[in-house]
């Protein structure tokens, strides 16, 4: 039966409601199995995270390069006893190993690596695919697909991958941020593409985009862009996104995903560890959403500074979708602020959180820790409204819960989940 909610029983309804919501984890860098050695699982794998190798070289003074020539096993080694045995682990990646292992049920007061390293190995890697997506609660994820990488390039020219769970964004840094470069192979691959943005050039861009998308029935398009990212612009980059990735974008009726603010390697040294962030100009959303309303741009900042503007400006464009909490934001503290504004400012009309996730594993602990949060932010609103007066139902929280988590997402693509 469909029962009003009480102040009494509200907290459990929504917990119970965001608990038992389907997950599509619209952004993540977890592969099918039939990428092979691109799908990373495991303990070792889940202590060489890049956010935990930052963490494990402020408390050594190891040379970069002594580190990185180790063997994983060796690299995991030294984090585990750096991070996790010689001080307590606190920060939210070290937590979240932690809370892998617990939804595992492993013993994690036992602090024994060599014991979970056992459990991994007595692992098939298509059976813990299917439990870590079920430990989750997770229905579907979106890949982030890079025609540019010789590893993936393979599977996509031999037919793709065939698991319906894993979807595929078609991710264009290569593209966007190292046109010269990307334009040599691309020429290698047939696409007549040249130095200058003229009619071939930009003909020859858009066909290789729309045959990549449709090889891999990519849900979208994105990129990941710099603080300094500005448009219009008289840049390459710039004139791509405008004259191919929209017009193609448009003509599959496929969203652009923008995830803007990374400054790439302020650290060298750190390799994917090195990158920072910086606060980037909201007058390019605003520019693109209103010269193209006929085009959809999911959005996510990586500065916190750029939050409450990019809220706003989703008040402002119905064909602007804003979604997670990405890469440094994907803290407790910073998640519970954000989609606390969000929910203020949008109402349920965004996607408060994707995973990121690069190893199948975390999957279980982004998941877990976050619906933590939107389930606390959510009985906080449900609570305002109760205190009016007004009523809900078990059933409305329950959708409250599902577009947020899932449905947000399939109505902007405007596709069914399947
Ligand atoms: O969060 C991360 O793991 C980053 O290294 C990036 O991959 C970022 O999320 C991105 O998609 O560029
Ligand atoms: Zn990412």
């Amino acid at each position: 039966m469909d029962r009003p909610v009480t102040r009494e029983n509200l907290r459990q309804t929504v917990e119970a409601a965001v608990a038992g919501a389907r997950i599509t984890d619209v952004h993540t860098h977890i592969f099918a199995e039939a990428f092979g050695g691109l799908l990373l699982w495991g303990i070792d794998e889940l202590l060489t995270y890049h956010y935990l190798i930052a963490e494990n070289f402020r408390y050594t003074d190891m040379p970069y390069e002594e580190f990185f020539a180790l063997p994983k096993r060796q690299q995991a080694d030294l984090v585990w006893r750096n991070l996790f045995c010689d001080r307590s682990p606190l920060s939210e990646a070290q937590r979240g190993v932690l809370s892998v292992l617990a939804g595992l049920g492993l013993d994690v007061a036992a602090r024994d690596l060599a014991a979970y390293r056992r459990y991994f190995a007595s692992l098939a890697v298509d059976q813990y695919v299917d439990m870590v997506f079920a430990a989750a609660g997770v229905d579907f994820v979106v890949m982030t697909n890079d025609p540019f990488d010789p590893r993936e390039n393979a599977v996509w020219m031999a037919g793709g991958h065939g698991d319906r769970r894993f979807k595929a964004a078609l991710r264009l840094d290569p593209l966007l941020n190292a046109y010269e470069s990307s334009a040599g192979r691309m020429r290698e691959w047939g696409y007549a593409v040249g130095r200058e943005m003229d009619g071939r050039t930009i003909k020859e861009i858009r066909r290789f985009l729309r045959e990549w998308a449709e090889r891999m029935a990519a849900l979208y398009l994105a990129v990941s862009l710099p603080p300094a990212f500005k448009a219009p612009e008289d840049s390459p980059r710039a004139r791509i996104i405008e004259e191919c990735v929209l017009p193609v974008c448009r003509e599959l009726g496929i969203p652009f995903a923008l995830m803007i603010g990374v400054n790439k390697r302020v650290n060298r040294q750190l390799g994917d560890a090195g990158d920072a962030v910086a606060k980037a100009d909201i007058r390019a959303i605003e520019y693109l959403c209103d010269k193209y309303p006929d085009n959809k741009f999911m959005v996510t900042m990586l500065a916190r500074e750029n939050q409450h503007e990019l809220a706003v400006c989703a008040r402002k464009f119905r064909n602007l979708l804003v979604f997670g909490c990405w890469w440094f934001l994907n803290n407790p503290s910073v998640v519970e602020e954000v989609t606390r504004m969000r929910l203020e400012l949008l109402g349920l009309s965004f996607i408060p959180q994707h995973s990121d996730a690069r190893v199948l594993d975390q999957l279980i602990y982004k998941w877990q820790h976050s619906k933590q949060i939107i389930a606390g932010v959510l009985t906080d609103k449900y609570s305002d409204l109760l205190a009016t007066g007004w009523t809900v139902t078990e059933t409305e929280i329950r959708r409250a819960a599902a577009d947020l988590l899932g449905n947000n997402f399939w109505r902007f693509v405007g596709k069914k989940p399947a």
